[in-house]
């Protein structure tokens, strides 16, 4: 376990409306301004329109960013997280969780593991799932596709380390018994009527000729899919590219990608490997798996939304991403990252007055994803010094309160003023509001009184702690922003 065990609430704000947030209407769909039909901005030349996703050029011929699918990993590689010790409770619900949010596979750990590991195994095989098949991961031999092919699952992931690290110092064993014992498994796999998978563990520091020599044996015995596997996250995307394509030109069945992280670019190398040609992309949930984990489910559909999201909207049950991060967060005892893919906190915050005036305008300014998508919600913050009217109108609007733009600017520029001593909190921008619309209409403030603004302030707000450390400042116990508005749906 890690030394410090994180508190398990994630602080997420997004979906516990507070009043310290504006929400401002999600119906808007967040496209890009080309694509955008109420956009001023040019449209885009036809060729661009007409693909369904955003940045596709016509010699995009291997891509399948069309034509992917998901092999969740959260209960393989997440167990291998630091963190992670999932009871079959827990490995239940995750289990049925992803199945609901429609993952293509799932992907349990081997069977040869622990008895333990069998007994679950063999339980979630039992638990019918609607529409996910269940794979175990094994090590390349005998013993272990005998166990695996016993516990019911729908098929079984082969990996074998193939790099010279892992073939000296790992397993010691050379390319032509790998090759060998590759045979023999995949035939014995495939005579139970169930798919199989061949990767290369270590790929990227494997020897090219050997990859592609076993694949291609591989490929002619009859697997379902070869893998590529970043197990050390050294690999780049160009790298990543390029390995797939010229992959994709000598196997013909289906190509298995898994990235770790290690260096930044477990979802961009997940893209790459996607555009090249992959068909398949392992994933787990808030990307958990040994040392600092692999591709995150929640980010790779981030990406992928932007190349095709009628794809992935179609297929996947988005607004669960949420409640599955959550569980799985619960259960190895982290929080959610604050600025995790659309989930974290502040994923969909705007904050500076130019930004905040553009998105009440036209969301897609901003943002190129869309909370509603994935049942969350958009805020504007305004309590702080870069707010700007516009923002702040929408607040007034929201309240309920008669007041000219002159007057809204005057109102703005004296939260502005408060807030460069500290950040003000939803109930003071509120406040302030409410005591100068009062002022305004008995007639004891006009524009541009700022002492006598501040008296009425004094009056009616005497106990509020104007020192930068007052209560409202920087980031509560929850993690959660305490000065972000939420503008109520609709009323943008
Ligand atoms: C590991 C194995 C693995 C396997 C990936 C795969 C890796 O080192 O734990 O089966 O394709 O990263 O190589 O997770
Ligand atoms: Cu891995």
């Amino acid at each position: 376990m890690c030394p410090t065990p994180l508190p398990t609430t994630n602080g997420h704000a997004n979906g516990h409306p507070t009043e310290e947030m504006v929400a401002i209407d999600t119906s808007a769909p967040a496209l890009p301004p080309s694509l955008n039909e109420t956009s001023s901005t040019p449209q885009a030349p036809p060729s661009v329109k007409s693909h369904k996703g955003l940045y596709a050029r016509p010699s995009d011929f291997l891509s399948n960013t069309s034509n992917w699918k998901i092999i969740e990993s959260t209960l393989r590689e997440g167990e291998q997280f630091a963190n992670a010790f999932f009871t079959l409770e827990t490995k239940i619900k995750i289990a049925r969780m992803l199945d609901d949010f429609g993952v293509e596979y799932i992907e349990l750990t081997s069977p040869a593991a622990s008895p333990e590991s069998k007994a679950h195994c063999e339980a979630i095989c039992k638990l019918g799932l609607k529409r996910t098949k269940i794979l175990t991961h094994i090590r390349c031999h005998m013993d272990d596709a005998r166990l695996a092919v016993e516990t019911g699952v729908d098929g079984v992931d082969v990996v074998i380390g193939t790099s010279s690290f892992l073939r000296e110092h790992s397993h010691g064993k050379d390319m032509t018994w790998i090759t060998k014992t590759a045979i023999e498994v995949i035939e014995f796999v495939k005579s139970k009527g169930i798919e199989i998978r061949f990767s290369s563990e270590d790929s990227f520091r494997s020897e090219l000729v050997d990859l592609l020599s076993i694949y291609r044996t591989v490929d002619k015995v009859g697997v379902n899919r070869v893998g590529v596997a970043d197990t050390v996250g050294c690999a780049d995307p160009r790298q990543v590219y390029e390995l797939v394509r010229t992959l994709r030109g000598v196997v013909s069945c289906d190509i298995e990608t898994h990235f770790h992280n290690d260096t930044g670019c477990a979802i961009a190398n997940a893209y790459a490997a996607i555009e090249a040609g992959a068909t398949h992309v392992d994933t787990s949930v808030l990307g958990i798996g040994e040392r600092n984990g692999i591709t995150p489910l929640g980010g790779l559909i981030a990406r992928m939304m932007v190349a095709d999201p009628e794809y992935v909207k179609s297929k996947y049950n988005l607004p669960m991403l949420r409640e599955i991060e959550n569980l799985v967060a619960e259960a190895v005892e982290i929080q959610v990252p604050f600025n995790n893919y659309i989930t974290g906190f502040c994923a969909f915050t705007h904050k500076a007055g130019i930004h905040a005036k553009a998105i009440l305008a036209n969301p897609s300014t901003y943002e190129i994803l869309n909370p509603s998508d994935f049942g969350m919600t958009r805020y504007v913050s305004i309590g702080h010094r870069l707010t700007g009217w516009n923002a702040v109108k929408s607040r007034v609007e929201q309240l309920d309160l008669n007041m000219t733009d002159e007057q809204i600017k005057d109102a703005t520029a004296k939260i502005k003023e408060l807030a460069d001593v500290r950040t003000q909190s939803m109930e003071d921008v509120d406040m302030i509001l409410r005591i100068y619309h009062k002022g305004i209409h008995s007639g004891d403030l006009k524009v541009g009184q700022s002492a006598v603004l501040d008296k009425l302030l004094e009056q009616h707000m005497p106990s509020r702690d104007s020192s930068p450390n007052g209560k409202a400042n920087g980031v509560n116990g929850n993690g959660t922003p305490a000065k972000r508005q939420r503008i109520e749906e609709g009323s943008a």
